[in-house]
């Protein structure tokens, strides 16, 4: 078995020894314009070169992360079966990162912090839970576990996704139809949308003030999904009151963004859910597996949809 490994801006050496491992005698290398033909290939934004030379030949392709936008430029035949990584290991940081970041906003955290540098020794007034609903745009396998996270520590909990779902302890919305009814029972919005023509721009000067006042903006999915622009204003409006962002549009975020220079914003270097090698690669040999013995494999991504 040929393995191509085609990953922008990835450290290859754990994912080889890890392919090697788990793979003894199959034959896996980094792909370069002209190598033989793979089975398979591990891919993270690979370029359209790659595709052209590679893909008909290809019995899956493997893209080494939850979200799929990277791809969507490409022209990908559509009889490649093209898989994404599913949670992985990512679930659970995602939670973390954004279960800490409602507590922070929920229990003004911030304001700590900058009177503690100060020397002030103060209490502020208790926050109310009711007073912080939360609303998780997008319930796949990060969004699902976001939800669950944050109903453990009693918050009042919104989603939203295309298709209307149930699940115990979060109020669903489903749809275009129900987006402004989610965004005004909601304060905090937690974005965990795949990026694609549908989603894109959808933090916005119009859906940003449908929040509650006092809005916070958590954003894990994508830079393309906020309109940076508005958040910015929304913040000088007092409308906002703050923001934490782990994506953006440019990365790494350019010297001369305005992010950097606004206190209520948060920034992180796209950290929230990092790839974790071991999981990933023991993920993808068990779907590799899973094929060969004919069996059907989840996670196929559907590249007229987007996600
Ligand atoms: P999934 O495909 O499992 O879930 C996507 C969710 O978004 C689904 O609930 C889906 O609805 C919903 N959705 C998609 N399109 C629309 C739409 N037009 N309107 C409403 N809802 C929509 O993805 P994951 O949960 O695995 O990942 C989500 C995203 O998180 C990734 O695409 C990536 O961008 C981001 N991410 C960021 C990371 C980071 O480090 N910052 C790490 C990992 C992921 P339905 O259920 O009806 O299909
Ligand atoms: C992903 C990411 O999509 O790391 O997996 O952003």
């Amino acid at each position: 078995m040929k393995i191509a490994f085609c990953c922008e801006d990835t450290r290859p050496e754990p994912w080889l020894k890890g392919l090697n491992e788990a793979l003894p005698g199959a034959e896996i290398a980094i792909w370069e314009p002209g190598v033989a033909q793979a089975d398979y290939a591990l891919v993270w934004a690979p370029p359209q070169q790659f595709i052209d030379e590679q893909a008909t030949g290809l019995k899956a392709m493997f893209n080494i992360g939850a979200g799929v936008d990277a791809l969507l430029p490409l022209t990908i035949p559509a009889e490649l079966p093209v898989y994404r990584l599913e949670d992985a290991g990512m679930a659970v940081q995602m939670a973390e990162y954004v279960a800490q970041a409602v507590i922070r906003f929920f229990r003004g955290l911030d304001q700590y912090e900058a009177d503690m540098a100060e020397g002030v020794w103060q209490h502020q007034r208790n926050p109310k839970r009711a007073d912080y609903p939360v609303g998780v745009m997008g319930l796949g396998k990060m969004g699902e576990r976001v939800a669950k996270a944050l109903t453990v520590f009693d918050f009042k909990v919104n989603g939203w996704s295309r298709s209307l779902r149930d699940m115990d302890g979060v109020q669903c919305f489903g749809g275009m139809a129900q987006l402004d009814d989610f965004l005004r029972q909601s304060r905090i919005l937690v974005n965990l949308l795949p990026l694609h023509a549908e989603t894109e721009n959808i933090i916005n000067a119009r859906t940003l003030a449908l929040l509650q006042p006092g809005a916070y903006v958590i954003n894990v999915g994508r830079g393309g999904h906020l309109v940076d622009t508005d958040l910015i204003a929304q913040i000088d409006s007092g409308h906002v009151s703050g923001a934490m962002l782990d994506v953006f549009r440019e990365e790494p975020l350019p010297e001369s963004h305005p992010f950097w220079k606004q206190p209520k914003i948060i920034l992180t270097p796209h950290t929230s859910a990092r790839t974790l090698a071991a999981d990933s690669i023991a993920q993808i040999v068990g779907k590799v597996a899973a094929m060969s013995r004919g069996e059907s494999v989840s996670g196929r991504v559907d590249l007229r949809k987007g996600y």
